[in-house]
C-alpha cells in the first residue's frame, strides 16, 4: 500500500500551537491545515533528502511509494495513486538516472522511462487538483557550449551535450509540461534545474555513478586493497560544479514557497573545480599519496558546466555547505551505510 504520513503514522492534520486568547482570557488554537505532499522518488538521492528536511520541518502528511507498489511508467496505476491519495503538492524527483557512461550506455531507458514518469506524475497532478507541484531537471538541459555561467534563457539556443542527449530531451519535456499546464490549465507547475548533486543515498557505483560517489568508491576501494592507484576518466581537465544534496531539498522547500514562475530556475552553488582537483580531494581525504591515473579513452562530456543561480539568490536563497564539508560529512556517511 502507500505510505501517507511518515513512518509509522497515518496521514494526519496538525495544529498550530497557541496563539492567541479568547474573551474569557483562554487561549484558542488556531488550526492549521497540513498541506499533505507526495515525494515522487523518494528513496533515490534527491528524494530522500526532501524527506529528511520535510520531517526536519516537522510535516507529517507526507505521501510516498516504492517503486514496488507504483510504477510511474504506467499511467493507469499513476491516475489511481493520485484518485487515491490526492496530495496538495507534489515534488517529482522520480526518474532513472547515472552518470556520464550509463547515459551514453542506456540512452533509450533514460528517454523512454523519463519522458513517460514525467508526463504521467505531471498529468495526473493537473487532473486531481494539485495546488503546488516541484518538477526537477538537471544542468544538462543546457547546451554544451552555453556562456558560463549559465543563465536559464539559454535553454534550447544550441546543441545538447551528447553523452546525456537523450537525458536531457526528457529533462526539457517535462519543463515544457510544465509551462504548457501553465498556459492552458493555470496549473502553479514550477521547474528548478539542480547543479550536479552528490550525498547520502547517492549511487556510489564505479561504473555507472555520477563521478563524485563513482571516485569516492574508488578511493575507499584502492585505500582497502593498497595497490595505489585510482583510474579516474577523461583528461580531468572537465568543470563542474557540485551541490550537497541537503542545499538542493532546502532549495526545494523554499521554491515551494516562494516561487510561481514559468520556466526553469537554477540552483547551484557557484563554485567549481576541475574532475583532476576533485580527484585530489578524494584521493587526500580517503587514500593519501596514491597515484591518480587519467583514462583518456572515457569521455569528459561537457567541457564546463556552472550554473547562473543570480535568480535563486535574488529570492533570498543560497546555498551554505561548502564541497570539502559535503564531501567529508558523505565520506562519513559511505562506509556504515554502503561499503558493509
Ligand atoms: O558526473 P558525470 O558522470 O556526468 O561525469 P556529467 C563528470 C566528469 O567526471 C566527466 C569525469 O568529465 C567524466 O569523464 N570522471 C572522471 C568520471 N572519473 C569518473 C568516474 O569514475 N565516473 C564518472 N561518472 N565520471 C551528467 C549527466 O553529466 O550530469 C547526467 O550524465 C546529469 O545525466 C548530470 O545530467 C547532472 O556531469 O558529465
Amino acid at each position: 500500500m502507500w505510505s501517507l504520513g511518515a513512518p509509522g503514522s497515518s496521514r494526519c492534520r496538525h495544529a498550530d500551537p497557541p496563539d492567541q486568547l479568547d474573551e474569557g482570557g483562554r487561549y484558542t488554537f488556531v488550526m492549521a491545515e497540513e498541506k499533505s505532499i507526495y515525494v515522487a522518488g523518494h528513496t533515490g538521492l534527491v528524494g530522500s533528502a526532501i524527506l529528511r528536511q520535510l520531517e526536519r520541518r516537522g510535516r507529517t502528511s507526507i505521501i510516498t511509494a516504492s517503486h514496488r507498489e507504483l510504477d510511474l511508467r504506467e499511467q493507469a496505476s499513476v491516475w489511481g495513486f493520485m484518485e487515491q491519495t490526492r496530495p496538495d503538492q507534489v515534488i517529482v524527483t522520480a526518474g532513472t538516472v547515472g552518470g556520464i557512461h550509463d547515459n551514453r550506455s542506456r540512452p533509450a531507458e533514460f528517454l523512454y522511462d523519463n519522458t513517460k514518469i514525467h508526463a504521467n506524475v505531471i498529468d495526473a497532478a493537473h487532473r486531481v487538483g494539485v495546488e503546488k507541484l516541484l518538477y526537477l531537471g538537471s544542468s544538462c538541459i543546457y547546451p554544451r557550449l552555453s556562456p558560463q555561467p549559465i543563465p536559464e534563457s539559454a535553454l534550447l539556443t544550441g546543441p545538447l551535450e551528447p553523452t546525456n542527449e537523450a537525458y536531457a530531451l526528457a529533462k526539457i519535456a517535462g519543463i515544457a509540461m510544465c509551462d504548457t499546464y501553465r498556459t492552458q490549465y493555470g496549473c502553479n507547475f514550477i521547474s528548478a534545474m539542480p547543479t550536479n548533486l552528490y550525498g547520502p543515498y547517492d549511487r556510489f557505483d564505479p561504473e555507472f555513478g555520477h563521478v563524485l560517489p563513482a571516485l569516492l568508491r574508488k578511493c575507499h576501494e584502492a585505500a582497502q586493497r593498497g595497490d595505489g592507484v585510482v583510474e579516474v576518466w577523461g583528461s580531468g581537465r572537465a568543470i563542474r560544479e557540485f551541490m550537497h544534496v541537503d542545499d538542493l531539498a532546502d532549495a526545494c522547500l523554499f521554491l515551494l514557497d516562494h516561487f510561481d514562475e514559468p520556466g526553469p530556475i537554477n540552483v547551484g552553488t557557484g563554485v567549481e573545480v576541475s574532475i583532476a582537483e576533485l580527484a585530489t580531494l578524494l584521493r587526500d581525504l580517503i587514500c593519501p599519496g596514491m597515484e591518480l591515473r587519467f583514462d583518456p579513452s572515457m569521455p569528459d562530456g561537457t567541457p564546463r558546466k556552472l550554473l547562473d543561480s543570480s535568480r535563486l539568490a535574488a529570492l533570498g536563497w543560497t546555498a551554505s555547505i561548502s564541497l570539502s564539508e559535503g564531501i567529508d560529512s558523505t565520506y562519513r556517511w559511505f562506509p556504515e551505510n554502503v561499503a558493509s
